[in-house]
């Protein structure tokens, strides 16, 4: 298990879905991970080269529930430089759940793409 530099486990309360990237440029790997409740977090490597430290997570979307954006739950995260403009974006896939008001409900998922507006971090 990873553990940030305060010693305690690097994780989220369910549902952790991680990728590894350099999210802020350092040249440091870090993790980026989805959760449950359909957030997605970073963890900030701060320490060297073979040796990562995560510091504290930090929400880089909403949940679903916080926000009205629409997205579901249980994200999945892809990082990539999706429109080549040397900044990384996020490519998120959800679980949605749709009901009817019966007891009949069906399950989809979407796809969604978040579009890095800066690199001050
Ligand atoms: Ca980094
Ligand atoms: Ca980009």
């Amino acid at each position: 298990m990873l553990e940030a530099p305060s010693g305690q486990s690097v994780g989220l309360s369910a549902y952790a879905m991680p990728v590894a990237a350099d999210w802020n440029g350092d040249g440091l790997i870090d993790l980026i991970s989805g959760a449950k409740d359909g957030a997605v977090y970073w963890f900030k490597n701060t320490g060297k080269k073979g040796a990562p430290k995560f510091e504290k997570p930090e929400q880089l979307v909403e949940n679903s529930e916080a926000e009205d954006l629409g997205c579901g739950t249980q994200a999945q995260v892809e990082v990539c430089d999706w429109d080549n403009d040397g900044k990384l974006e996020l490519l998120v896939g959800d679980m949605n759940r749709k009901n009817s008001g019966t007891p009949e409900f069906s399950l989809h998922g979407y796809v969604w793409f978040y579009q890095r507006l800066n690199l001050a971090l």
